[in-house]
């Protein structure tokens, strides 16, 4: 096994070109052409790739290093050298494989330079893409420019992204925007038509400029273009959006996508006001926590104004626990995302209490306190059963529903350091003690931050009892993907009329939230009816 440094390639002149993130660490297996780090100059941002296989056995650069070509990136305990490599070459020596630097090979005769004469230009010109440096197509992700709009030389008409670099196409002369014949979204490569332009004056073909360098052509196809030849085209520049001021690398444009944001909005602070990944999380952040523009699905919902509550009065600032905030970013992803109805209605639970009260000295030899939460596991088990989409869940892309053949129920736990959701598995095939077991034992981790991330998940319906605490009734929050939750009130002695007279009955508020995108309110009544019923008459529960 050898030991290979990995340097900076060619990268078009690109001096002092800045890590901006690392790809890799030590230890970490790397493929031939696998990318090692982004740098991004005035130019362009770029991932650069590995010219050989191997190991990371050093990191030899940093975030924030200024590097050019030749300047060392990681020291790899290779297990193939690989001389051929077509992109990148690693060793300086050999690695300026630029356009410009490559001499057409023996016996393939160098092509005369186009004449630059200003007769020969017609003043309506087709731009097409430029030498990307790749014969592979690249994603057309932004159109800068539209029909009529005029523009200067060099200013950006559209922007190209593939999987190593964002770049702007910038337009070669001043002129007018006549017809545009891409749209974003499109896959184009070299020489393509983007779009035509009735220029200012008569052209003069520009001169020869550096190439982009990200990927840089082997010598075979340098020899179709060769670099003798004037280009037609302005070289890539940087990766900017219609806002000049805006920068971002290609890394940052694709997380921003993902979360469907708009990088007009967010502020950047890397040098020249570079929109860093640091910044996307900043905004993302602010945006959960209500301080700046809710991000879900670029809504657009308009924020809560700050306010200094001390001008009012003297405050106490308390710093939220992570549960806290985690809690708070589940409650408005579901509050904005599930359209929620809530359903109510009261169980006569007077023959249960009967019952529990008869199954307390059972209970004290057990050590176990039967309290009514085991007895609405249960019987939300049993309309869960009968009611299948209540324990189904909206695929991610909304266009099917996944129904679960198991019965795992979520309790909502109030706890010092915030909410809890524990699930009871199977609660279908437990006895009353068991489920009383475990809400005890469940409940105690979650206030003993205990709970197991696999504790708090799988559940397909919740329940929230605030019934040992107080209330008449409260409209709970979907636990989503789950679509049902279930919210029990404290139960209480009312007069019910029985047909001929007011007996005193204990009777239970409930209320019942659904996920209104799966559940109608027919199916919400048939699963209710149900439920209350069991509560009212737990013989059923056996049934
Ligand atoms: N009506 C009347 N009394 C009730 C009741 C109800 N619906 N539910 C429970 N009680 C009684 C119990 O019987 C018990 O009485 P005794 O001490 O006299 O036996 C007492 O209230 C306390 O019960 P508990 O709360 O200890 O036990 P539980 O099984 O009912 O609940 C748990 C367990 C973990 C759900 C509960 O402790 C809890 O944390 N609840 C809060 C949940 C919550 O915060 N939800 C809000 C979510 S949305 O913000």
């Amino acid at each position: 096994m050898a030991k290979e440094q990995v340097v900076v390639p060619d990268i078009g002149g690109a001096e002092g070109a800045e890590v901006i993130e690392l790809l890799v660490a030590v230890g970490d297996e790397v493929s031939l052409e696998q990318s090692l780090i982004v740098l991004e100059s005035d130019k362009a941002s770029m991932e650069i790739p590995s010219s050989q296989a191997g190991t990371v056995i050093e990191l030899l650069t940093e975030v924030g290093q200024e590097l050019s070509e030749g300047d060392p990136i990681v020291l790899l305990e290779t297990v193939k050298v690989d001389s051929g490599a077509t992109e990148l070459v690693a060793d300086p020596a050999t690695a300026d494989v630029s356009p410009e630097a490559i001499e057409p090979e023996p016996g393939i005769p160098e092509p005369e330079p186009e004449p630059a004469s200003p007769a020969a230009v017609s003043s309506e010109q087709l731009v097409p893409v430029p030498d990307i440096g790749t014969d592979d197509t690249v994603e057309l992700i932004e159109i800068s420019v539209a029909v009529g709009d005029v523009v200067a030389e060099g200013d950006s008409l559209v922007v190209l992204e593939s999987d190593k670099a964002s770049m702007e196409v910038p337009s070669p002369f001043a002129g007018e925007i006549l017809n545009i014949v891409v749209k974003e979204g499109d896959s184009v490569k070299q020489g393509d038509p983007l779009m035509s332009l009735k220029a200012d004056s008569p052209l003069e073909t520009p001169a020869a400029a550096p190439a982009p360098a990200v990927q840089v052509s082997p010598p075979e196809s340098v020899a179709e273009e060769p670099a003798a030849k004037p280009r037609s085209q302005a070289p890539m520049s940087p990766s900017r959006s219609n806002d000049k001021s805006l920068y971002a690398g290609p890394a940052v444009r694709k997380l921003a996508r993902e979360f469907g944001l708009e990088l007009t909005k967010v502020s950047g602070s890397g040098p020249r006001g570079r929109i860093l990944k640091e910044d996307l999380q900043q905004f993302v952040k602010k945006s959960l926590s209500g301080a700046a523009p809710a991000v879900s699905g670029g809504s657009g919902i308009p924020p809560i104004p700050e306010i200094d509550f001390s001008a009012f009065g003297p405050v106490d600032v308390e710093a939220l626990s992570k549960m806290a905030k985690l809690t708070a970013a589940n409650m408005q992803r579901s509050w904005l995302n599930v359209p929620h109805v809530t359903q109510f209605d009261d169980a006569d639970i007077t023959e249960m209490e009967a019952f529990r009260a008869e199954m307390k000295p059972e209970g004290e030899k057990r050590g176990v306190k039967l309290t009514p939460l085991p007895f609405m596991l249960k019987a939300c088990a049993v309309a869960l059963r009968d009611n299948p989409k209540f324990r189904s869940s909206l695929s991610g892309d909304g266009q099917s529903l996944i129904y679960k053949q198991y019965t795992h129920i979520g309790m909502a736990v109030d706890t010092p350091a915030g909410l809890l959701v524990p699930v009871i598995r199977d609660v279908d095939k437990k006895t009353l003690w068991e489920l009383a077991e475990e809400v005890v034992e469940l409940a105690g981790k979650a206030r003993e931050r205990k709970l197991k991330p696999a504790e708090m998940q799988g559940g397909c319906f919740t329940i929230s009892s605030l019934g040992g605490i107080g209330g008449t009734g409260f409209t709970p929050i979907v636990n989503a993907p789950e679509v049902g939750i279930l919210g029990v009130s404290k139960a209480a002695i009312q007069p019910v009329w029985d047909g001929s007279e007011f007996r005193p009955r204990k009777m239970l508020p409930l209320a019942l939230s659904y996920d209104h995108r799966v559940i109608n309110g027919g199916d919400a009544g048939k699963f209710f009816t149900q439920l209350v019923a069991l509560l009212s008459d737990i013989r059923r529960l056996i049934l």
